[in-house]
């Protein structure tokens, strides 16, 4: 397809948009009896309801169009292949392979990568049998009750939100330490006896200063505690690439798990990443979470685009992102056990396509990555859903319910699915003022307050959502649920020809606080700054006497 066909693509939706954005979602529903079934898809016992979005039969297939004239298929292929989509760093995007369970064997610089992959796979189970049960002790002898994962952003996001979600409370406590702000590593340490506690070294760089400076600190309390350097061959263990680097901090290559430079950071939780969520769950719950992410990649390579859900997914958020407006959108899962989902979304979305320039080099023209945000319900109902009900903005929300719990507890969970159902519903249909008026005349208001309160109490409606329905959150959802958005954060970095697998934003900053921390620890004489940063580095000093606690 030629970059006419894709610009044409384009002009087709926005024509489109002014013949449809504006019909109102309650009237689609009434003109077509069919629109649930029309707008449903399924993969085992996953459903997504995407009828409540603006859009007709037409609409989909303009973007469908447009997907087509991006050659998204073709980018998927390429990416299942092996080839170096990360074209800024020369590298292939292959984490699919680690949760491949077939026999395919994968080929990155013509060298297969499964044999590696199943070899660190089994290293895991080895080792999280052993801690879980009981056979893997510390230096004296005592069996592991608490283990400290330190690590950042796509070292950490991933295995804290799984870890959260799986975690039956079978296995050793975990706790998660990212912030450089020591406060974090010290409350952590406060509560553990070092006798009895793991770390995880997780970072693929082993460079990244925030969790470096964690690991020195974590290991200088152990051997402080423990009174000998021994201490960290039986306490300390680094998930990462580096192995050079691992060595030099006293991890013995044995307690080293690796992964390669084809795992980007942000989809590094099928690795070795994830091995918190091995001691946590268990490896079979680890197994099972690959088998779900696997089946989805199938469904994601396979199924035609009219039956795929993340190219659905992603056509939906490109609909509203490029065509409607929407600067961002709301995920909402109802389970507190993906209480930090959003927050790995957020990363998986915002660093894969918060891009300015295509992978040709030269700025895009068209709006990429939209900001990704939410809590769980039914708390966020309680706090952000006034301005999505009643805001000015466009905010299309996702909504994620298991159909049942696993914790016991009678009437909590029909509330749950009931809530959830309601808030789709009610953002779909809004509520006319001639029916708010009709009910405070029906509960004996006065004519007068009627009029005063009534245009506060209306809801224009029209509100999008997408309803993604499971049967239960056990790992293998949970792979799958994961997979789809990363599929689907995929299709729409194809589409707006952006590399979705680079982060050079984080690195400026990395850059200017390494500049920063030598003037204020006195290793380098000031530098120029801006009137501003020279100004809060001159306060800062009279504050502290110049001398960093
Ligand atoms: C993710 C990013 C980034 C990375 C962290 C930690 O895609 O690359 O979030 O995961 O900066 O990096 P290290 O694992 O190298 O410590």
């Amino acid at each position: 397809m030629t970059s006419s066909q894709l610009e044409a693509a384009w002009q087709a939706l926005e024509a489109h948009r002014a013949a449809i954005a504006d019909r109102p979602m309650r009237e689609l529903f009434a003109a077509d009896p069919q629109r649930f079934a029309r707008f449903t898809l399924r993969l085992d016992d996953l459903l997504l309801d995407y009828s409540k979005n603006r859009i007709v039969p037409k609409t989909m297939e303009l973007l469908r169009n447009l997907a087509r004239a991006a050659d998204v298929q073709g980018a998927v292929e390429r990416m299942f292949t092996g080839a170096k989509l990360n074209v800024s760093e020369d590298r292939a995007v292959l984490h699919v392979a680690l949760r491949e369970r077939g026999p395919r064997a994968i080929a990155v610089d013509g060298a297969d990568v499964m044999p590696g992959v199943r070899a660190v796979l089994t290293q895991m189970r080895t080792f999280s049998d052993g801690v879980r049960g009981g056979a893997w002790r510390g230096q004296t002898g005592a069996t592991i009750t608490d283990v400290v994962h330190i690590g950042i952003g796509g070292s950490s996001l991933g295995p804290q939100m799984v870890a959260a979600a799986l975690d039956r409370g079978d296995g050793p406590r975990l706790h998660f330490v990212s912030n450089v702000d020591g406060s974090h590593l010290a409350r952590c340490l406060a509560g553990l006896d070092a006798a009895s506690t793991l770390f995880i070294v997780a970072s693929k760089s082993f460079t990244t200063q925030e969790t470096m400076t964690n690991a020195r600190s974590a290991r200088a309390w152990l051997v402080g505690k423990l009174g000998t350097e021994k201490a960290v061959a039986r306490h300390f263990v680094a998930l990462s690439t580096n192995t050079a680097a691992c060595g030099a901090f006293g991890i013995p290559e044995s307690n080293m798990f690796a992964f390669w430079d084809w795992v980007g950071g942000r989809y590094s939780s099928w690795s070795a990443i994830g091995l918190p969520i091995a001691l946590a769950a268990g490896m079979d719950a680890f197994d099972q979470l690959l088998d779900g992410a696997h089946a989805m990649d199938r469904h994601f390579r396979e199924a035609p685009p009219e039956a795929n859900l993340p190219m659905t997914l992603a056509l939906l958020g490109i609909w509203y992102a490029n065509i409607l407006g929407a600067e961002s959108y709301a995920v909402v899962p109802y389970d507190q056990r993906l209480a930090r989902f959003a927050a790995w979304l957020q990363q998986v979305d915002m660093e894969s396509n918060g891009k300015t320039v295509g992978t040709d080099g030269r700025r895009v023209t068209r709006t990429t990555g939209p900001i990704a945000w939410g809590e769980p319900g039914t708390d966020a109902q309680h706090s952000f859903f006034q301005l999505i009900h009643q805001g000015t903005r466009l905010v299309p929300c996702d909504f994620l319910v298991a159909a049942e719990a696993d914790h016991g507890l009678a009437g909590h969970h029909a509330i749950v699915v009931a809530n959830c159902f309601a808030q789709a519903e009610a953002l779909m249909i809004g509520r006319t003022e001639d029916d708010v008026r009709a009910e405070m005349r029906a509960a004996g208001a006065a004519p007068a307050t009627v009029d005063r309160v009534a245009p506060h109490r209306v809801f224009d409606g029209n509100r999008p959502s997408n309803m993604i329905v499971f049967r239960r959150l056990d790992p293998r959802t949970l792979g799958v649920l994961m997979a789809l958005y990363e599929h689907k954060v995929f299709v729409q970095g194809a589409i707006w020809g952006i590399n979705s697998f680079d982060q050079w934003g984080v690195e400026l900053g990395k850059q200017l606080a390494g500049r920063i921390l030598a003037e204020i620890d006195g290793s380098s004489p000031p530098v120029p700054h801006d009137a501003s940063t020279a100004g809060l580095l001159a306060y800062w000093r009279s504050l502290t006497g110049g001398t960093a606690p």
